[in-house]
């Protein structure tokens, strides 16, 4: 039966897979298709699998990480995957999920950089029967252009990130926000977790917010600037959408005197090595994990979809959070 025929099956409910950044293996947390691993081949010849990756960039250590897990799973897996690098452009990736209708992949998967723009070229791909599956960031798609979208609850993780903040400072903090790629889901759904949150505090107020689109040189720039300004003596907490930016900020605030996580509290999103290198220095004060290896849930939906198995919409990574106090502990046992 061609891979395709099942494309376009019904939602089931969403499901939880475990964070693999502590320890444990994604794929032994289980997933929508139960861990099967993809045999690598095609359902109807034997022929490899052929698998075309639009990734979005190499922008921070989070998206170094997410290309690694899915390079390293595809090969594990005997899949010939065509992988390309967008840049950050969205021209890039639709140029991209064009070749690869061209070459007749038997599937194709990318992580969008922003939430729109993306129904023209994969409604293309749906006319040309290849099912499209979605790893890291939603699109704003009507949901049967593609099987399944495998990523965090970035909404949740900006909610994490104030309710620490805010029990942190006693609920009184002049913020600054450095935020990710604009029109971006993680940007999005971050900035939004974390306004609503803070919104219980009165005493808790952004007054600044930029963006630093998600890598440390931005970062540092943003917060330089910031603390040149006038505004920048009353800063004394500052949010950055991911741990890329915050490191690049905690140089910027060293450079200007101050002592990050102490003079201005810092709290990010992402669960890097180096945020953990940083917050057991006591310079980064809490990061919230966002799961970047989603090579080994991605490569088991597409297996479990090519053997027939319905697919929810909605596969989520289950992520943690960590702080000042339980860096130096995990930071040994951290995978990216
Ligand atoms: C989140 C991912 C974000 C990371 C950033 O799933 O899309 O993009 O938080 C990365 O580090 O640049």
């Amino acid at each position: 039966m061609k891979l395709a025929m099942r494309f376009g099956l019904s939602a089931l409910l969403p499901i939880v897979i475990l964070a693999a950044g502590c320890g444990s293996d994604s794929s032994s947390g289980g997933t929508a298709a139960g861990g099967s691993s993809t045999n690598g081949k095609s359902p109807d010849s034997g022929k490899k699998l052929v698998v075309g990756f639009s990734q979005i960039g190499a922008e921070s250590g989070w998206r170094t990480a997410n290309t690694e897990s899915i390079k390293s799973e595809a090969e594990k897996r005997g899949v010939d995957l065509k992988f390309s690098d967008a840049q950050q452009k969205q021209e890039n990736q639709i140029k991209a999920i064009r070749s690869y209708i061209d070459q007749k992949v038997d599937v194709i998967a990318f992580s969008p950089v922003v939430e729109t723009g993306w129904e023209p070229v994969l409604r293309e791909a749906k006319a040309a029967n290849i099912p499209v599956f979605v790893s890291d960031r939603r699109p704003d798609v009507p949901d049967d252009l593609y099987v399944t979208f495998i990523g965090s609850d970035f909404i949740e993780e900006g909610k994490r990130a104030a309710e620490w903040l805010a029990a942190k400072c006693g609920g009184k903090a002049t913020i600054a926000e450095l935020s990710g790629t604009p029109g971006s889901a993680p940007a999005n759904d971050r900035k939004k977790g974390f306004t609503d949150a803070i919104a219980k505090f009165p005493g808790m107020k952004i007054v600044f917010s930029q963006t630093g689109e998600f890598t440390r040189a931005k970062g540092k720039e943003v917060t330089e600037a910031l603390l040149k300004s006038p505004q920048g003596s009353q800063i004394t907490a500052l949010f950055a959408h991911n741990d890329d930016m915050a490191l690049g900020a905690i140089q910027a605030i060293e450079e200007a005197g101050k002592k990050p996580g102490k003079d201005i509290l810092i709290v990010s999103i992402d669960g890097v090595k180096d945020a953990f290198k940083a917050m057991s220095e006591g310079k980064l004060n809490c990061s919230v994990e966002c799961n970047p290896l989603l090579g080994p849930p991605l490569f088991d939906a597409i297996d479990a979809f090519k053997k027939g198995t319905k697919l929810p919409k909605r596969t989520v990574m289950k992520d943690g959070i960590f702080d000042e106090t339980t860096a130096a502990k995990e930071l040994p046992t951290r995978k990216y």
